[in-house]
């Protein structure tokens, strides 16, 4: 590929690479963990497109300074991963499980071994099952839970963690795990999901403070986007692209910027209490930006729940997810964000960029995925222009350093830049593994 011509970034920017906890870990049962909503929702049939399970995945839990080793051969500055919350507390309360935390100490001192600055996300959807039992995230009380827990991991990794990351895409938990059902905990709310959306924020500006308390690295959130492509351009059609831009991109970014929730998506704010939006506008370092593809939008049938549709973007070459393949939605997006939230946003770091394709190892073993290479060289080109044009861009992590298991899809989508044999569970760098090392971090 275009090693030559691939721009250069600010000095100091952060590459990196991102995991969470339940797509790689496995060993569910190690340690004290307690069970969680992916655990529930993964062994009731029918839920999991090949059937499978977190429960082994890439049995990071065991390899992980294999994995780490890997991330010191890629020469990133940076990994993201996440901690299990139902291995600090198995049930969601109490007192720390001290053997479930011990696994992030030895990661944490291993990657700062190896000079890699840990970045660590508390909550990427792998809520506690006790909790659920007690309503998840549609209860309050949860929002508390969640800041006792940051203060347990805080105060055991503190002095460590280089960035903390409240929630991973409070957007997708609320909408594919709530709304639609697609994802744990597998509720079909729809617009009475919104508490989800509420608590979740309710539980991350209790953590800031929760973490500012204890630490004194840069706090962030990393939200989903997806910028809106109309497919027509009636007055229904264009209300229908504002109807889902507020849902998707507005919902969980005016409120952590101090502009309240927005008008349109016609949530019931009856769970909003005095002070709440205060506590969630608490101030953040930097917004964790992932960003996949834009979403195309056209007015609903009349007869819809829903005030849009979503319709397929045509003309776009496809993932193996069937996603369209954007690169300028990013320049977009990030542009995007910087005109509406002005002086309000903080630094941006793309927290999740990335791509499921069909890799399968050659008569030789190498694994060669040219189409990776092509889309992460077009993304790093949309945030280079999105920097040209202003925006302040600090990092950018690829989703993800290994194949993993892919939520609903669970093994189906290979996303890593390292593939994975699961039976094995032998490691094979991509070919996009050496031209990220060669062409974009190690230039
Ligand atoms: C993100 N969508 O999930 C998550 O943060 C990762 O854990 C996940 O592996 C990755 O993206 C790839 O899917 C998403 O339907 C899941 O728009 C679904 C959507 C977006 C992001």
């Amino acid at each position: 590929m275009t090693t030559a011509s691939m721009p250069e970034f600010p000095t100091g920017f952060r590459w990196g690479v991102s995991t969470s906890a339940h797509q790689i870990e496995g060993a569910v049962d190690a340690d004290g963990r307690g069970p969680s909503i992916w655990d529930t929702f993964a062994h009731t049939p029918g839920r999991i497109a090949d059937g499978s399970t977190g429960d082994v995945a890439c049995d990071h839990y065991h390899r992980y300074a294999e994995d780490v080793a890997l991330l010191a051969g890629l020469g990133v500055s940076a990994y993201r991963f996440s901690i299990a919350w139902p291995r600090v507390q198995p049930t969601g309360t109490g007192a720390a499980n001290a053997a479930g935390l011990d696994f992030y100490d030895r990661l944490v001192d291993e990657l700062l071994r190896r000079g890699v600055d840990p970045v660590a996300t508390l909550f990427h959807w792998d809520l506690p099952q006790a909790l659920e039992d007690a309503g998840g995230w549609l209860n309050r009380d949860t929002a508390a839970r969640f800041a006792e827990y940051a203060d347990l991991v805080a105060a055991r990794l503190g002095d460590r963690v280089k960035l903390w990351i409240t929630l991973n895409e409070p957007f997708i938990h609320m909408s594919l795990g709530h709304g639609m059902g697609m994802h744990a905990p597998g509720r079909m709310l729809l617009f009475d999901a919104f508490p989800v959306a509420h608590h979740q924020l309710l539980g991350h500006g209790l953590a800031v403070s929760a973490l500012r308390a204890r630490s004194s690295s840069p706090v962030a959130i990393a939200n989903n986007y997806s910028p809106v492509r109309l497919a027509g351009d009636t007055a229904a059609d264009r209300a229908a692209g504002a109807a889902y831009d507020a849902l998707h991109n507005r919902l969980f970014t005016d409120p952590l910027l101090g502009l309240g929730y927005p008008e349109e998506p016609g949530f019931d704010p009856g769970v909003v209490r005095d002070g709440d939006l205060d506590v969630i506008a608490a101030p953040i370092d930097v917004l964790g930006v992932n960003y996949y593809n834009p979403t195309g939008i056209r007015a609903a049938e009349e007869d819809s729940p829903l005030p849009f549709e979503i319709v397929p973007l045509d003309g776009w070459p496809r993932t193996a997810f069937d996603w369209p393949v954007v690169p300028d939605g990013l320049r977009e997006l990030l542009v995007g964000l910087r005109d509406r939230y002005g002086d309000r946003l903080p630094p941006i770091q793309v927290t999740e960029s990335g791509c499921a394709y069909d890799d399968v190892p050659d008569a030789d073993g190498r694994v060669h995925d040219p189409e990776r290479i092509a889309y992460l060289d077009g993304h790093l080109r949309a945030v280079r222009e999105a920097i040209d044009a202003g925006v302040d861009v600090t990092g950018y992590f690829v989703w993800s350093l290994l194949d993993n298991w892919e939520w609903a899809e669970g093994f189906t989508k290979r996303f890593g830049l390292v593939h994975v044999d699961y039976p094995s569970q032998r490691r094979t760098p991509k070919s996009s593994y050496a031209w990220f090392r060669d062409a974009v971090v190690r230039r």
